[in-house]
């Protein structure tokens, strides 16, 4: 029984690479080079998707994808129906945060119960977020480079991933609070555990085995 593993290019695709590596898999061609969208593996049983990193959990839900790589952020929006998420891989550390214009008090406009411009890819989260701290919001969809919502006025705050800050300091923003910590999970389509439990169930220890600063 083959089992197909759905990633997305870019961070998660470099830094799942090791871990494939440790559990004896190697994909046979490069996605930043490669316009193929299914990638074999040194072993037959194994494949890769490529799709969008939001589109990650949607591959695995569906059981398009049997096993993932995605981030906690693109988890929380999605919901995590009909997935398990078995193993933090403890890749792809950052964390979700709001951020503001240096200068913008932050706490006073929430204090005075004002209503905020948020703009940010997260809507759901973000909803959740504010609606739990009784903070009045008027959410913005982006789907990138939120950095320049507060630059432009079309928002008084963001909510994005933050990992060295380099980003928001040079555009002049600052974080003001941390919503929640990211790191990637495994995800599994709920089938596919009990249909494939003796191969997925290897995948998952082999991972386990090679995550970063396990003990
Ligand atoms: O790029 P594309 O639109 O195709 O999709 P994507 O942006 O969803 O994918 P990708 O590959 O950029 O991110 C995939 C996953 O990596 C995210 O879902 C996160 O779980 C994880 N991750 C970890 C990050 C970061 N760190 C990160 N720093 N994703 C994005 N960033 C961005 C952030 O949005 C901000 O613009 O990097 C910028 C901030 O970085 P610093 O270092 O300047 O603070
Ligand atoms: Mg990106």
């Amino acid at each position: 029984m083959s089992i197909t593993l759905a990633l997305s290019k870019g961070r998660i695709f470099e830094e799942t690479t090791p871990l494939l590596k440790a559990a004896g898999i190697a994909a046979a061609e490069d996605p930043e080079t490669s316009r193929k969208l299914i990638i074999g593996t040194n072993r037959p049983d194994v494949n890769i998707v490529i799709v969008r990193a939001t589109d990650v959990p949607t591959y695995v839900q569906y059981g398009a994808a049997d096993i993932g790589v995605a981030g906690k952020d693109v988890l929380m929006e999605h919901g995590g129906e009909g997935l398990y998420q078995p193993l933090d891989l403890r890749i792809g550390v950052c964390k979700l945060m709001v951020a503001v214009p240096a200068g913008f008090d932050y706490a006073a406009a929430v204090g005075r119960g004002a209503r905020l411009k948020v703009a940010t890819k997260y809507l759901d989260t973000a909803r959740k977020h504010f609606a739990q701290k009784g903070v009045h919001v008027d959410l913005i969809k982006l789907y990138g480079s939120m950095e320049l919502a507060p630059l432009t006025g079309l928002a008084d705050a963001i909510v994005d991933l933050v990992s060295t800050g380099n980003t928001l300091r040079a555009n002049n923003l600052v974080a003001v609070e941390e919503i929640a910590p990211i790191s990637a999970r495994l995800i599994v389509n709920r089938a596919a555990m009990k249909l494939k439990r003796d191969g997925i169930q290897a995948l998952v220890d082999a991972f386990s085995k090679a995550v970063p600063g396990r003990a």
